[in-house]
Protein backbone atom coordinates (compact mmCIF):
# COMPACT_ATOMS: atom_id res chain seq x y z
CA UNK A 1 0.00 0.00 0.00
CA UNK A 2 2.71 2.53 1.37
CA UNK A 3 4.39 1.86 -2.45
CA UNK A 4 1.11 2.62 -3.95
CA UNK A 5 1.24 5.76 -2.71
CA UNK A 6 4.58 7.08 -3.71
CA UNK A 7 4.13 5.96 -6.66
CA UNK A 8 1.10 8.04 -6.72
CA UNK A 9 2.43 10.86 -5.23
CA UNK A 10 5.63 10.64 -7.68
CA UNK A 11 3.01 11.08 -10.74
CA UNK A 12 1.63 13.64 -9.06
CA UNK A 13 4.69 15.87 -8.45
CA UNK A 14 6.34 14.85 -11.97
CA UNK A 15 2.90 16.13 -13.76
CA UNK A 16 3.09 19.14 -11.73
CA UNK A 17 7.16 19.23 -12.52
CA UNK A 18 6.13 18.59 -16.76
CA UNK A 19 3.00 21.43 -15.99
CA UNK A 20 5.73 24.16 -14.99
CA UNK A 21 8.18 23.62 -17.31
CA UNK A 22 5.29 23.87 -20.57
CA UNK A 23 4.26 26.79 -19.18
CA UNK A 24 7.61 28.41 -18.76
CA UNK A 25 8.34 27.06 -22.40
CA UNK A 26 4.94 28.88 -23.73
CA UNK A 27 5.86 32.31 -21.74
CA UNK A 28 9.30 32.29 -22.77
CA UNK A 29 7.95 31.54 -27.08
CA UNK A 30 5.61 34.50 -26.67
CA UNK A 31 2.83 33.11 -25.21
CA UNK A 32 0.15 35.19 -23.93
CA UNK A 33 -3.48 34.70 -22.87
CA UNK A 34 -5.69 35.61 -20.26
CA UNK A 35 -4.86 39.02 -18.30
CA UNK A 36 -0.99 39.11 -20.55
CA UNK A 37 0.18 41.01 -23.22
CA UNK A 38 3.23 39.94 -25.34
CA UNK A 39 5.25 42.47 -27.00
CA UNK A 40 8.20 41.72 -29.65
CA UNK A 41 10.34 44.60 -29.99
CA UNK A 42 13.60 46.08 -31.12
CA UNK A 43 16.33 45.45 -28.54
CA UNK A 44 16.72 49.19 -26.70
CA UNK A 45 13.83 50.55 -27.98
CA UNK A 46 11.75 51.18 -24.86
CA UNK A 47 11.69 53.15 -21.51
CA UNK A 48 11.19 49.76 -18.88
CA UNK A 49 9.39 52.27 -16.80
CA UNK A 50 7.00 52.34 -19.28
CA UNK A 51 6.31 49.06 -19.10
CA UNK A 52 5.74 48.84 -15.67
CA UNK A 53 3.59 52.08 -15.45
CA UNK A 54 1.25 50.29 -18.54
CA UNK A 55 1.16 47.13 -16.46
CA UNK A 56 -0.37 49.23 -13.01
CA UNK A 57 -2.60 51.11 -15.31
CA UNK A 58 -4.46 48.64 -17.51
CA UNK A 59 -3.65 45.18 -14.79
CA UNK A 60 -2.50 43.44 -17.91
CA UNK A 61 1.12 41.75 -17.22
CA UNK A 62 3.70 42.43 -20.13
CA UNK A 63 5.82 39.31 -21.50
CA UNK A 64 8.42 41.50 -23.43
CA UNK A 65 11.21 39.83 -26.04
CA UNK A 66 12.91 41.52 -28.33
CA UNK A 67 14.63 40.84 -31.85
CA UNK A 68 17.71 42.63 -33.54
CA UNK A 69 16.11 42.71 -37.84
CA UNK A 70 13.16 43.26 -39.24
CA UNK A 71 14.24 39.72 -41.02
CA UNK A 72 14.46 37.65 -37.58
CA UNK A 73 11.33 39.01 -36.24
CA UNK A 74 9.53 38.22 -39.82
CA UNK A 75 10.63 34.96 -39.48
CA UNK A 76 9.68 33.61 -35.91
CA UNK A 77 6.09 35.72 -36.45
CA UNK A 78 5.77 33.76 -39.93
CA UNK A 79 7.16 29.81 -37.72
CA UNK A 80 3.84 29.98 -35.62
CA UNK A 81 4.02 28.56 -32.05
CA UNK A 82 4.31 32.04 -30.71
CA UNK A 83 1.26 34.40 -29.46
CA UNK A 84 2.93 38.20 -30.04
CA UNK A 85 -0.16 40.77 -29.35
CA UNK A 86 2.01 44.14 -30.01
CA UNK A 87 5.15 43.86 -32.22
CA UNK A 88 6.98 47.29 -34.39
CA UNK A 89 8.07 46.24 -38.01
CA UNK A 90 9.56 48.99 -40.18
CA UNK A 91 8.23 50.15 -43.63
CA UNK A 92 9.24 47.42 -45.81
CA UNK A 93 8.10 44.28 -43.39
CA UNK A 94 5.17 46.07 -43.00
CA UNK A 95 4.16 45.32 -46.33
CA UNK A 96 5.61 41.82 -46.58
CA UNK A 97 3.63 41.16 -43.73
CA UNK A 98 0.35 42.12 -45.15
CA UNK A 99 1.13 40.33 -47.99
CA UNK A 100 1.83 36.92 -45.99
CA UNK A 101 -1.29 37.84 -43.91
CA UNK A 102 0.28 37.88 -40.91
CA UNK A 103 -1.64 40.86 -39.57
CA UNK A 104 -5.07 41.84 -38.12
CA UNK A 105 -6.58 44.63 -38.85
CA UNK A 106 -6.20 47.77 -36.06
CA UNK A 107 -9.38 49.37 -34.90
CA UNK A 108 -8.90 52.52 -34.98
CA UNK A 109 -12.15 54.25 -32.76
CA UNK A 110 -9.96 52.52 -29.88
CA UNK A 111 -7.10 54.57 -30.63
CA UNK A 112 -8.75 58.20 -28.93
CA UNK A 113 -4.79 59.43 -29.33
CA UNK A 114 -3.91 58.69 -32.31
CA UNK A 115 -4.88 62.18 -32.98
CA UNK A 116 -1.66 63.33 -31.97
CA UNK A 117 0.33 61.84 -34.46
CA UNK A 118 1.84 63.98 -37.23
CA UNK A 119 -0.10 63.52 -40.17
CA UNK A 120 3.09 63.47 -41.60
CA UNK A 121 3.52 60.16 -40.61
CA UNK A 122 0.47 58.78 -41.89
CA UNK A 123 -1.25 57.00 -44.65
CA UNK A 124 1.95 55.87 -46.43
CA UNK A 125 2.39 54.41 -49.12
CA UNK A 126 3.91 50.88 -47.11
CA UNK A 127 -0.05 51.36 -44.97
CA UNK A 128 -2.49 53.53 -47.11
CA UNK A 129 -5.09 54.62 -44.09
CA UNK A 130 -2.83 52.64 -41.56
CA UNK A 131 -4.96 49.87 -41.62
CA UNK A 132 -2.58 47.50 -40.28
CA UNK A 133 0.07 49.58 -38.27
CA UNK A 134 0.54 52.90 -36.14
CA UNK A 135 3.70 55.45 -36.26
CA UNK A 136 6.34 54.36 -32.93
CA UNK A 137 9.46 55.62 -34.11
CA UNK A 138 11.32 56.87 -37.34
CA UNK A 139 14.41 58.41 -38.27
CA UNK A 140 17.49 58.11 -41.29
CA UNK A 141 20.63 56.22 -41.75
CA UNK A 142 23.81 57.96 -41.36
CA UNK A 143 27.30 58.57 -40.34
CA UNK A 144 27.83 59.46 -36.36
CA UNK A 145 31.95 59.91 -36.35
CA UNK A 146 34.25 61.68 -34.21
CA UNK A 147 35.94 64.61 -35.60
CA UNK A 148 39.18 64.10 -33.07
CA UNK A 149 39.78 60.83 -33.62
CA UNK A 150 39.75 61.92 -37.66
CA UNK A 151 42.37 64.86 -36.56
CA UNK A 152 39.02 67.07 -37.26
CA UNK A 153 38.43 65.55 -40.58
CA UNK A 154 34.40 65.73 -41.45
CA UNK A 155 32.57 63.45 -42.95
CA UNK A 156 30.15 64.61 -45.20
CA UNK A 157 29.55 61.20 -47.99
CA UNK A 158 29.29 57.50 -47.98
CA UNK A 159 32.58 57.63 -49.92
CA UNK A 160 34.40 59.21 -47.50
CA UNK A 161 34.08 56.22 -45.41
CA UNK A 162 36.76 54.42 -48.20
CA UNK A 163 39.24 56.44 -47.29
CA UNK A 164 42.48 55.12 -46.51
CA UNK A 165 43.03 56.93 -43.06
CA UNK A 166 39.99 55.22 -41.88
CA UNK A 167 41.67 51.71 -41.91
CA UNK A 168 39.99 49.55 -38.91
CA UNK A 169 38.41 52.99 -37.97
CA UNK A 170 34.16 51.82 -38.91
CA UNK A 171 31.71 50.47 -37.26
CA UNK A 172 28.20 49.08 -39.26
CA UNK A 173 24.56 48.23 -37.92
CA UNK A 174 24.05 44.78 -38.04
CA UNK A 175 21.41 44.98 -40.99
CA UNK A 176 20.77 43.69 -44.93
CA UNK A 177 19.25 46.39 -46.15
CA UNK A 178 20.99 49.44 -44.65
CA UNK A 179 24.45 47.72 -44.97
CA UNK A 180 23.54 47.11 -48.75
CA UNK A 181 21.80 50.40 -49.08
CA UNK A 182 25.28 52.15 -48.47
CA UNK A 183 27.13 50.33 -50.96
CA UNK A 184 24.65 51.39 -53.77
CA UNK A 185 23.85 54.51 -52.52
CA UNK A 186 27.53 55.19 -52.68
CA UNK A 187 27.75 54.23 -56.29
CA UNK A 188 24.47 56.72 -56.60
CA UNK A 189 22.26 53.94 -57.15
CA UNK A 190 18.50 53.26 -55.30
CA UNK A 191 18.82 51.88 -52.04
CA UNK A 192 15.99 50.18 -53.82
CA UNK A 193 17.60 48.89 -56.64
CA UNK A 194 17.00 45.30 -58.08
CA UNK A 195 18.95 45.28 -61.03
CA UNK A 196 21.94 42.27 -60.53
CA UNK A 197 24.82 43.75 -62.18
CA UNK A 198 24.06 47.30 -59.83
CA UNK A 199 23.98 44.78 -57.01
CA UNK A 200 27.23 42.83 -57.77
CA UNK A 201 28.61 45.71 -58.24
CA UNK A 202 27.54 47.27 -54.51
CA UNK A 203 28.91 43.59 -53.02
CA UNK A 204 32.03 44.73 -54.92
CA UNK A 205 32.67 48.07 -53.37
CA UNK A 206 31.64 46.98 -49.83
CA UNK A 207 33.83 44.02 -50.12
CA UNK A 208 36.93 46.86 -50.88
CA UNK A 209 35.34 48.79 -47.45
CA UNK A 210 36.44 45.20 -45.31
CA UNK A 211 40.27 46.68 -44.32
CA UNK A 212 38.68 49.95 -43.09
CA UNK A 213 35.43 47.79 -41.06
CA UNK A 214 36.32 46.68 -37.46
CA UNK A 215 32.80 45.25 -36.86
CA UNK A 216 29.49 44.79 -38.03
CA UNK A 217 27.28 44.86 -34.68
CA UNK A 218 23.99 45.11 -32.78
CA UNK A 219 23.03 47.47 -30.11
CA UNK A 220 26.71 47.25 -28.50
CA UNK A 221 27.47 49.56 -31.02
CA UNK A 222 26.53 52.56 -29.01
CA UNK A 223 28.68 51.77 -26.43
CA UNK A 224 31.24 51.19 -28.43
CA UNK A 225 31.25 54.22 -30.46
CA UNK A 226 30.71 56.53 -27.49
CA UNK A 227 33.77 54.93 -25.49
CA UNK A 228 35.91 55.91 -28.76
CA UNK A 229 36.56 52.11 -29.56
CA UNK A 230 36.24 53.34 -33.30
CA UNK A 231 36.06 56.94 -35.60
CA UNK A 232 32.75 56.13 -37.20
CA UNK A 233 29.65 54.03 -37.15
CA UNK A 234 26.80 53.63 -40.03
CA UNK A 235 23.70 53.37 -37.50
CA UNK A 236 20.64 54.58 -37.51
CA UNK A 237 19.73 58.03 -35.95
CA UNK A 238 18.29 57.53 -33.01
CA UNK A 239 21.09 55.38 -31.95
CA UNK A 240 22.99 58.23 -33.00
CA UNK A 241 21.14 60.58 -30.73
CA UNK A 242 21.85 58.65 -28.01
CA UNK A 243 25.84 57.53 -28.05
CA UNK A 244 25.85 61.86 -28.54
CA UNK A 245 24.57 62.14 -25.04
CA UNK A 246 26.90 60.33 -24.28
CA UNK A 247 29.48 61.74 -26.00
CA UNK A 248 29.41 64.86 -27.06
CA UNK A 249 32.70 64.88 -29.44
CA UNK A 250 30.64 62.68 -32.27
CA UNK A 251 28.53 64.48 -35.15
CA UNK A 252 25.90 62.81 -37.01
CA UNK A 253 25.16 62.86 -40.88
CA UNK A 254 22.90 61.88 -43.05
CA UNK A 255 25.36 61.45 -46.36
CA UNK A 256 24.94 63.51 -49.69
CA UNK A 257 24.74 60.62 -51.78
CA UNK A 258 21.68 59.84 -50.05
CA UNK A 259 20.59 57.50 -47.36
CA UNK A 260 17.62 56.00 -45.93
CA UNK A 261 14.57 57.50 -44.19
CA UNK A 262 12.61 54.70 -42.13
CA UNK A 263 9.55 53.98 -40.06
CA UNK A 264 8.94 52.08 -37.42
CA UNK A 265 5.36 51.48 -36.51
CA UNK A 266 2.91 49.15 -34.48
CA UNK A 267 1.17 46.09 -35.28
CA UNK A 268 -1.33 43.16 -34.19
CA UNK A 269 0.30 40.12 -35.13
CA UNK A 270 -2.08 37.62 -36.41
CA UNK A 271 -1.31 35.54 -33.91
CA UNK A 272 -1.90 37.69 -31.46
CA UNK A 273 -4.05 36.47 -28.19
CA UNK A 274 -4.92 39.69 -26.47
CA UNK A 275 -6.08 41.89 -29.28
CA UNK A 276 -8.39 43.85 -26.75
CA UNK A 277 -4.76 44.66 -24.51
CA UNK A 278 -2.99 45.09 -27.94
CA UNK A 279 -5.23 48.05 -28.43
CA UNK A 280 -4.63 49.12 -25.13
CA UNK A 281 -0.89 49.48 -25.29
CA UNK A 282 -1.18 51.16 -28.30
CA UNK A 283 -2.90 53.69 -27.31
CA UNK A 284 -0.92 53.73 -23.94
CA UNK A 285 2.32 54.58 -26.41
CA UNK A 286 0.64 56.93 -28.47
CA UNK A 287 -0.31 59.23 -25.22
CA UNK A 288 1.99 62.41 -25.87
CA UNK A 289 3.50 62.14 -22.00
CA UNK A 290 4.64 58.95 -22.47
CA UNK A 291 5.58 59.00 -26.00
CA UNK A 292 8.25 61.97 -24.92
CA UNK A 293 9.35 59.83 -22.19
CA UNK A 294 10.09 57.20 -24.20
CA UNK A 295 11.45 59.41 -26.93
CA UNK A 296 13.74 60.76 -24.34
CA UNK A 297 14.82 57.90 -23.20
CA UNK A 298 15.81 55.79 -26.41
CA UNK A 299 17.14 59.01 -28.46
CA UNK A 300 15.23 58.45 -31.49
CA UNK A 301 12.28 60.62 -32.65
CA UNK A 302 8.76 60.16 -32.48
CA UNK A 303 5.96 61.19 -34.44
CA UNK A 304 3.92 62.42 -32.06
CA UNK A 305 3.48 66.04 -32.55
CA UNK A 306 1.99 67.07 -29.34
CA UNK A 307 4.62 64.81 -27.51
CA UNK A 308 7.33 67.52 -28.85
CA UNK A 309 6.40 70.38 -26.19
CA UNK A 310 6.93 67.51 -23.66
CA UNK A 311 10.76 67.05 -25.10
CA UNK A 312 13.63 69.47 -24.00
CA UNK A 313 14.12 72.05 -26.91
CA UNK A 314 17.25 70.74 -27.43
CA UNK A 315 16.16 67.76 -28.81
CA UNK A 316 12.63 68.54 -30.56
CA UNK A 317 14.23 71.06 -31.87
CA UNK A 318 17.45 68.94 -33.41
CA UNK A 319 17.07 69.35 -37.15
CA UNK A 320 19.99 66.44 -37.33
CA UNK A 321 17.47 64.16 -35.80
CA UNK A 322 14.27 66.13 -36.45
CA UNK A 323 15.12 67.16 -40.26
CA UNK A 324 12.32 69.20 -42.27
CA UNK A 325 9.94 67.37 -45.17
CA UNK A 326 12.39 69.23 -47.60
CA UNK A 327 14.96 67.22 -46.76
CA UNK A 328 13.63 63.58 -45.72
CA UNK A 329 11.97 64.23 -49.44
CA UNK A 330 15.34 63.59 -50.63
CA UNK A 331 15.90 60.09 -48.84
CA UNK A 332 14.34 57.01 -50.07
CA UNK A 333 12.34 54.51 -47.82
CA UNK A 334 13.15 50.93 -48.35
CA UNK A 335 10.47 49.05 -50.61
CA UNK A 336 8.98 45.86 -50.10
CA UNK A 337 11.13 44.26 -53.13
CA UNK A 338 9.49 40.75 -53.12
CA UNK A 339 10.15 37.67 -50.88
CA UNK A 340 12.75 36.65 -53.67
CA UNK A 341 15.00 39.89 -53.67
CA UNK A 342 15.17 40.58 -50.14
CA UNK A 343 16.06 37.19 -49.99
CA UNK A 344 18.49 38.14 -52.55
CA UNK A 345 19.83 41.65 -50.54
CA UNK A 346 20.21 38.97 -47.57
CA UNK A 347 22.55 37.01 -49.10
CA UNK A 348 24.78 39.41 -50.66
CA UNK A 349 25.25 40.81 -47.48
CA UNK A 350 25.94 37.55 -45.46
CA UNK A 351 28.13 36.82 -48.12
CA UNK A 352 29.63 40.24 -47.27
CA UNK A 353 29.87 39.58 -43.65
CA UNK A 354 31.51 36.37 -44.16
CA UNK A 355 33.99 38.11 -46.54
CA UNK A 356 34.95 40.68 -43.81
CA UNK A 357 35.68 37.34 -41.46
C1 LIG B 1 16.68 50.06 -32.10
C2 LIG B 1 16.77 49.77 -33.55
C3 LIG B 1 15.90 50.64 -34.37
C4 LIG B 1 15.77 50.16 -35.73
N1 LIG B 1 17.68 49.40 -31.35
C5 LIG B 1 15.35 51.18 -36.71
N2 LIG B 1 14.49 50.63 -37.61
Amino acid sequence: MKQLVRAFLAIVVIALLLQYVISEMNSSEGYSGGNTLTIYNWGDYIDPELITKFEKESGIKVIYQTFDSNEAMMTKIAQGGTTFDVAVPSEYAISKMKEEHLLKPIDQSKLPNLKYINHRFLNLSFDPSNKYSIPYFWGTVGIVYNPDMLHGKKITSWNDLWGKDLKNQILLADGAREVMGMGLNSLHYSLNDTKEAHLQQAKQKLDKLTPNVKAIVGDEIKMLLANEEAAVGVVWSGDASEIMGENDKLDYVVPEEGSNLWFDNMVIPKTANNVEGAHKFINFMLDPKNAAQNAEYVGYSTPNEKALNYLPKEIAEDKRFYPDPDVTDKLEVYQNLGKRMLAHYNELFLEFKMHKK
